[in-house]
């Protein structure tokens, strides 16, 4: 068993708030997506359970943490620290809970996407993108593609993503390139 009643307790009671209530609802759509679409239900749970464990954490705080296990980060990352939450996060769920590493890459990766995504990193991407507590615009037509496919779920969610921080002037990570490029490279596409 990856993750005991006691095990995820502990991770919870880590959790405050709105991080709280968000990462519940993920560890409920990130379940019912790995049913869905042929995932493991509970490697999906327990990566949603510890996907945002740092993102409380202060920009320094990040710092100090790929200082102790030895994350590089890039430029991007360098002047949007928070961003590394998924990177830390990963390194807390291997070293602390001993986590596998295909559910330590799904947490790395589950901010940016990356080339080439398993099943398991787009079933926590999208999970966190849709989960029950989630409002924003676009989310409704996000879970509607999430019912249907998820490539194209997928590739919504970077395309809104993307445009947003184009509208907001912000670094874009070279990770969320990869992972928009990848998805389109192979035919992938939204619109209907
Ligand atoms: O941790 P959550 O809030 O649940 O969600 P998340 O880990 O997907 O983080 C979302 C934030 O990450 C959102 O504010 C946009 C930001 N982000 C994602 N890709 C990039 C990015 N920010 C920059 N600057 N560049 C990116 O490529
Ligand atoms: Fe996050
Ligand atoms: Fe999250």
């Amino acid at each position: 068993m990856l993750c005991n009643e006691e095990m995820r307790k502990g991770i919870l009671s880590r959790l405050r708030g709105y991080r709280y209530e968000h990462t519940l609802g993920c560890e409920r759509a990130a379940r019912k997506l790995a049913e869905r679409f042929g995932g493991d239900p509970e490697k999906a749970g327990v990566a949603a359970l510890l996907h945002d464990i740092t993102k409380h954490l202060s920009p320094q705080e990040q710092l100090n943490l790929c200082e102790k296990y030895g994350i590089i980060p890039c430029t991007v990352e360098k002047s949007e620290p928070k961003m590394l939450h998924g990177k830390t996060a990963a390194a807390i769920a291997r070293e602390e809970y001993g986590m596998p590493e295909e559910i330590c890459d799904a947490i790395a990766c589950h901010t940016t996407g990356r080339r080439g995504m398993t099943l398991l990193d787009k079933i926590l991407y999208l999970a966190d993108y849709i989960e029950d507590t989630r409002d924003f615009s676009g989310v409704e037509k996000a879970r509607k593609l999430a019912r249907q496919d998820i490539d194209r779920a997928l590739l919504y969610c970077y395309d809104q993503t993307l445009t947003d921080l184009v509208e907001r002037g912000k670094l874009i990570h070279s990770d969320t390139v990869a992972a928009y490029n990848d998805m389109i490279a192979h035919g992938v596409r939204w619109r209907d």
